[in-house]
């Protein structure tokens, strides 16, 4: 008799071995069939957590990957610097959720603009949730938090202000990632693992240390890790997120992963309009009469200098 094919998903990479938790049933240690063959060889690791996979059990309890489905989408980093390899960090990602902070430490908006076109380039739904809003009383700090949330919204990112620490805002977390796999990603220290064990107290993870995978530098090979929080619900927590590669493209692309800015270029004199010095840009013009926010334009022009010098 052959031995049934089940689906489940993939929660943990460790070197050859992947834990699926299948459809129905508890989750099972698997191997990759022998002659599993890579699809090119364009990246380095064939299965990554948040993958579909077909497997079936062997006779000692763990089991064989026979074939992993199509991709939704994924996202990668480079395996090395300079390498044309990647290494896929997570799968089938529902929403990218940018955790940051106005203070302790400050992220940049530059950071965040850069997370956000990352998410656009792949097609993953993103929204930005601030921490520690508890810090936020005085009236100077709550006005440049009203600021930087308004911002985000106007360009059509949802926005949540929480605490981990007093559990403001969980609930609208919860809400907003129900049904989701989602992939939590932000500087350390803005309390990505404090968040995480809120929305899920059995979690248990260590709060205020950095991550293992950044003590041990970049060579090593760990992996994110999905956790369920509760049936279609799922986690991710990414190891340190800067290495999450900015994908490849041209500058005249760049601002089709800016929504404000994607309504606007179609009025561009030029179809292949950078929207730095060319003539009869109405990206420019939406800069000037305040349509585009400048902070977001500045941060545009940054990345296309960082990205084609
Ligand atoms: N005031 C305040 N501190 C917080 C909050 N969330 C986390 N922290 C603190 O920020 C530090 C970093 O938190 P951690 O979850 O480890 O951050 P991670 O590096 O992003 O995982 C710890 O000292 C936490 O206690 C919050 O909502 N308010
Ligand atoms: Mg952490
Ligand atoms: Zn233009």
């Amino acid at each position: 008799m052959q031995p049934e094919m089940q689906e489940g998903l993939v929660i943990r990479t460790t070197g050859s071995w992947y834990r699926v938790v299948p459809v129905t049933g508890t989750a099972v240690d698997c191997r990759l069939r022998g002659n599993y063959r890579l699809r090119g060889n364009k990246q380095t690791n064939p299965v990554a957590v948040g993958d579909r996979v077909m497997f079936e059990m062997g006779d000692d309890g763990t089991g064989v990957i026979h074939e992993v489905q199509d991709r939704r989408n994924y996202i990668v980093r480079r395996a090395t610097k300079l390498s044309k390899q990647t290494h896929v960090i997570a799968a089938n990602i529902d929403l990218l959720c940018i955790v940051a902070t106005l203070g302790l430490p400050r992220t940049s908006t530059g950071f965040i603009d850069r997370l956000l076109v990352t998410a656009e380039a792949y097609h993953i739904p993103a929204c930005i949730v601030f921490n520690k809003i508890d810090l936020m009383v005085d009236e100077e700090l709550r006005a440049m938090q009203d600021e930087l949330s308004s911002l985000y919204r106007s360009v059509g990112y949802p926005v949540l202000e929480v605490s981990a620490l007093c559990g403001t805002g969980i609930d609208d977390i919860k809400e907003l990632i129900s049904g989701k796999t989602v992939l939590f990603s932000g500087h350390s220290g803005v309390g990505k693992s404090a968040l995480l064990n809120a929305l899920c107290p059995g979690l248990g993870l260590k709060v205020g240390q950095l991550s293992d995978w950044s003590l041990k530098g970049k060579h090593t090979t760990t992996f994110a890790e999905i956790f369920p929080v509760s049936p279609n619900t799922y986690l991710i927590d990414t190891p340190g997120i800067k290495e999450f590669g900015m994908v490849d493209f041209n500058p005249q692309e760049l601002s089709h992963f800016f929504p404000e800015m994607r309504s606007v270029l179609h009025g561009c004199h030029f179809a292949n309009c950078t929207h730095r010095h060319e003539p009869g840009c109405a990206v420019k013009q939406a800069v000037a009469d305040g349509i585009i926010p400048e902070e977001r334009y500045h941060n545009y022009l940054n990345i296309i200098e960082d990205t084609n010098p």
